[in-house]
């Protein structure tokens, strides 16, 4: 994942370590670079759009620091765009008074059901206690699956009472439960479909009209890039979703979906499936993931701690150039005025004033 998209900045990284300044010339053959980059990464035109002009606005902009040199800046640069881009900040899912309703949502294998595993084994390692119940009426394995993950992670599932049949009562059912038996999170695994239909829709509307859930959570398959991007856009349209999972993340993807579905949708990637064990799952992390993209390790780390470097340094030059100043000011002055020197550079505190 992002691998080339990595290979492709580093290299615009590194055709900048020769320049003096940053110039508008050598800035556009970077962000030319760096579009192209972005484009072949599968990333969304409207995202690289954004992206090159707020690169741009900041390269030219105040916001640079004089201190770093050009690739310093622009590695700078582009990181903190890509964390913008990413959404900024981690997002923690909401959940309300229990028992909270969180449906996952998602074309056929995007991977709704061995997430919504992940996520009650995540939360119950959180100090939640969820209950699980699958919707997927469709398939006729399509419960068992669910029920099989159950058991591995040793999280309860509502498996339906005598003539539950239908998507709503069986989610209706596992609230009642919920309620009864104390568990404070319930997931509901709905079903999927090749493509997104009006019969599926409904059905989750209804779910959602039904349960009032905190967290519609749609699960996106990043393999597939800019198709998980437009499905995402269109069940949020029609559903409102309030956040994205990404899953495969382990695979070869090229890191496209994750760097468009949040300027797409507007709503925050809060999950990273990365394999397909339970425990493969992690809370989506904006900077950690831009320091992933630029393939720096930890980037963040170390752009912060250089930061802080520069501040003490610049702090510490620019004392001693007013220094400078002041004595040369100093020594131009009419002798009438050092006292104004001497006073204030001499006398301690406490001292009675001679020279007033
Ligand atoms: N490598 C990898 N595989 C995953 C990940 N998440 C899910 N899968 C696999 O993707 C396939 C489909 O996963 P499911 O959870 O059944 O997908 P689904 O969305 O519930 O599918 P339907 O119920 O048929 O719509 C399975 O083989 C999973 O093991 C992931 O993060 N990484
Ligand atoms: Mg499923």
């Amino acid at each position: 994942m992002f691998d080339t998209l990595s290979d492709k900045l580093q290299r615009v990284f590194k055709n900048l370590r020769g320049e003096g300044k940053l110039t508008p010339e050598n800035m556009e053959v970077a962000l030319k670079e760096i579009r192209v980059a972005l484009l072949e990464a599968d990333v969304n035109f409207k995202v690289v759009k954004q992206f090159i002009e707020g690169v741009k606005q900041k390269a030219m902009g105040e916001e640079v620091l004089s201190a770093l040199s050009p690739t310093q800046q622009v590695i700078k640069i582009v990181r903190d765009e890509l964390v913008q881009v990413l959404g900024g900040h981690q997002s923690r899912l909401r959940l309300g008074d229990p028992p909270s309703v969180v449906m996952i949502v998602g074309l056929q294998g995007s991977g709704k059901t061995t997430t919504t595993g992940k996520l009650s084994r995540w939360l119950g390692k959180n100090g939640n206690r969820p209950i699980m119940v699958s919707v997927d009426v469709y398939r006729p394995a399509a419960r068992q699956q669910l029920a099989i993950i159950a058991r591995d992670i040793q999280v309860p599932i509502y498996g339906g009472a005598e003539g539950e049949e239908k998507p709503l009562d069986l989610a209706k059912g596992a609230r009642r439960e919920a309620m009864q038996t104390g568990r404070d999170v319930v997931l509901v695994d709905t079903a999927g479909r090749l493509h997104i239909d009006d019969e599926l829709m409904t059905e989750l509307q209804q779910l959602k009209e039904a349960l009032n859930p905190v967290e519609i959570l749609f699960v996106a398959d990043a393999m597939t890039g800019q198709d998980a991007v437009k499905s995402a856009e269109e069940f949020h349209k029609r559903l409102g979703i309030t956040g994205v999972i990404l899953t495969k993340m382990d695979g070869d993807a090229r890191g496209g979906a994750a760097l468009s579905v949040r300027h797409v949708t507007g709503k925050p990637i809060v999950f990273l499936g990365v394999g397909e064990k339970t425990d493969a799952l992690q809370p989506f992390d904006p900077e950690r993931m831009a320091g992933r993209i630029l393939g720096m390790g930890d980037v963040v780390g170390l752009v912060r701690d250089f930061e802080q470097v520069v501040d003490q340094k610049q702090a510490e030059a620019d004392a001693a150039r007013m220094n400078a100043w002041l004595e040369g000011e100093v020594r131009k002055m009419p002798a009438q005025y050092l006292w104004v020197h001497k006073r204030f550079k001499t006398r301690p505190e406490g001292e009675p004033d001679l020279y007033g």
